[in-house]
């Protein structure tokens, strides 16, 4: 069975317990479920992390780009947290791993404050898929799922 995985950036174990006008109240935890349950509907497994270390994120773009390239994963959903606005490093990874990435926001950066407008990683994405809260994790592993087939 492929897999998919599914990474987070900094903050993101913060989910659901605070700033709920912003992100909502749905907790990490829930939505790793509600990952699995959406890539067990594409037959998909799905491998699940979070981290708050750039260099840490890095280590398993590189291994997941091995592990599409030996025809075991399709590919990330990552969602870069506040990274995306900062991170060559993270551009660099996703470009020399030639990891296909969809990258998720949960919030719309666009009608947030202009330091989250700009996206270090989006000219290296698949795709994008910014301000459907959670449900943009369902959306990026249908997206990442059509575009490997
Ligand atoms: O909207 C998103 O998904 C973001 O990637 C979330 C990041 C933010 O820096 C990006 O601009 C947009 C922040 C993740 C931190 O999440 C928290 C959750 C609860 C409480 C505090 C932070």
């Amino acid at each position: 069975m492929a897999s998919v995985l599914i990474l987070n950036g900094p903050n993101l174990n913060l989910l659901g317990t605070r700033k709920p006008e912003v992100y909502g109240s749905t907790t990490l935890a829930e939505v790793e479920e509600l990952c699995r349950q959406e890539a067990g509907k594409l037959g998909l497994d799905v491998d699940f992390r979070q981290s708050n270390h750039e260099g840490q994120l890095i280590d398993w773009i590189h291994e997941a780009g091995a592990e599409v390239k030996a025809g075991r994963s399709i590919g990330a959903v990552f969602n870069a947290g506040a990274y995306t606005h900062t991170s060559v490093a993270l551009h660099d990874a996703i470009e020399g791993a030639e990891l296909p990435v969809v990258e998720v926001h949960i919030s719309n950066v666009h009608r947030r404050e202009p330091f989250r407008h700009h996206s270090y990683l989006s000219p290296v994405a698949r795709g994008i898929v910014v301000g459907f809260g959670v449900y943009g994790y369902v959306l990026a592993i249908n997206g990442l799922f059509q575009a490997a087939r």
